[in-house]
Parts: C-alpha cells; structure tokens; sequence
C-alpha cells in the first residue's frame, strides 16, 4: 500500500495537493479537517464538541481524532492506499496511526512537509475565508491556529526525520509547480 502523509501549516495547501495526489495514484482520501466539518454540520456529538476547539483554533482532542480515524480507516478496507491529511497534527497522533497501520499489516510509505512562508499563509487563508464560509478562516482565529501549529505540530517533522519518512516539499509557486515536486517525491518511494 502506498501511504502518504500530507503535513504543513494551516493553507499550506494540504488539501489542494490532496486532490491532485487522488487522481494521479487512486488513493484514498481521509481529511480529519472534511470529516470533522460534516460532523459539525449534522450536528452530532462529536461535531459539537470539535466546533469548540475548531472556532478558537484550537485542535480537537486527540483520544477523538484518532477514535474517529480508526473507524474512517476501517470503511477503507481493500485499499490501494491511503492520503493521510490533516492527519497526524500530534507526535500522540502520529504514534496512534503507526499501530493502527501496523495492525493492518501496512506503515506510512512519506510524509511530505510542505513548506510556506508565514505571509503567504495568512493572505491564502484570508482570500479562502471571503468564500469558504469557514468560521476559523478569520485572521484572530488564523494567528491562534499558527501558533498551535508551530507549538504542537511542527516537532512531528522531526518524528517523521527519525522513522527516516520526512521529506521537505517547498510550498511556494504555483499550485502545478509544487504538484510537480510532490509527484517527484512519491515516485520515489513507490
Ligand atoms: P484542515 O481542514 O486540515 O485545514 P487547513 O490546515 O486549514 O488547510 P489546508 O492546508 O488543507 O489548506 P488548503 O489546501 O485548503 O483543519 C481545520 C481545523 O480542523 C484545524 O484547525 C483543527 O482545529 C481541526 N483538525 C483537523 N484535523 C485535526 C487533527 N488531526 N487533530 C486535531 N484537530 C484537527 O489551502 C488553503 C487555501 O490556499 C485554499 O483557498 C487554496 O485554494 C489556496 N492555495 C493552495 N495552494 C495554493 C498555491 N500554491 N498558491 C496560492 N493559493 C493556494
């Protein structure tokens, strides 16, 4: 199974990127960000507690999220193999997916960082947050997610440096120019 992890700060494109990766290596796609959004929309339990966190930028709990992945993965059985993203956002996380692959007989294959700078980041999510109707895509809302993000999910690259799966993808340019990197990447581990 090829396994791909797609890591980066809020708006580094972890999304965009994932569509692309879908179409050109028919994986599976598991966003914890869409699954939590439905959730949050049908108005569940689960979707009522992650609006919470979600709209002070904050992340949802981990014994939750990974709760939630555990049954998102199992509808996901016979795959060709997985895009992890959004997913691990926590060394907790990262080390959970690691059994729950292991447990079906598989690992991550790469994780890709992508890499972007600060402003860019901020413009990104501001021009997403005038159509997406997201309530986190404000700039209060954006600088609290950054932070989070510098102080609890940044260390995973250094977890994924030592399971010897990291590579740095520069994230900058046009969406196609970084595909191009990204596919570089991948076939090089498939
Ligand atoms: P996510 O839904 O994962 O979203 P994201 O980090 O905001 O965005 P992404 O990187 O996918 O950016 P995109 O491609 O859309 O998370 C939302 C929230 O859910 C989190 O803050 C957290 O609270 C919660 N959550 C999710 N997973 C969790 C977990 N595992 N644990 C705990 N909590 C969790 O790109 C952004 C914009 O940039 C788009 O408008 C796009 O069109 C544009 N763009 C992309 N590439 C571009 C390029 N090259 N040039 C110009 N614009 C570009």
């Amino acid at each position: 199974m090829l396994n791909v992890v797609i890591f980066g700060a809020p708006g580094s494109g972890k999304g965009t990127q994932s569509e692309l990766i879908i179409k050109e290596y028919g994986l599976d796609h598991i966003s914890t960000g869409d699954v939590l959004r439905a959730e949050m929309k049908n108005e569940t339990e689960l979707g009522k507690t992650a609006k919470e966190y979600i709209e002070k930028g904050q992340l949802v709990p981990d014994e939750l999220i990974v709760n939630m992945l555990a049954k998102v993965l199992d509808s996901k059985e016979n795959s060709k193999g997985v895009i992890f993203d959004g997913f691990p956002r926590t060394i907790p996380q990262a080390k959970a997916l690691k059994v729950m692959l292991n447990e079906r007989g598989t690992d991550v294959s790469v994780m890709l960082n992508l890499q972007v700078d600060e402003d860019e980041l901020i413009h990104r999510l501001l021009e997403r947050g005038k159509v997406s109707g997201r309530s986190d895509d404000n700039l209060e809302t954006i600088k609290s997610r950054l932070e989070v993000y510098h102080n609890q999910t940044a260390p995973l690259a250094e977890y994924y440096i030592g399971e010897g799966k990291h590579v740095a993808i520069h994230g900058m340019g046009s969406i196609e120019e970084i595909f191009g990197r990204i596919k570089e990447a991948i076939n090089a581990v498939k």
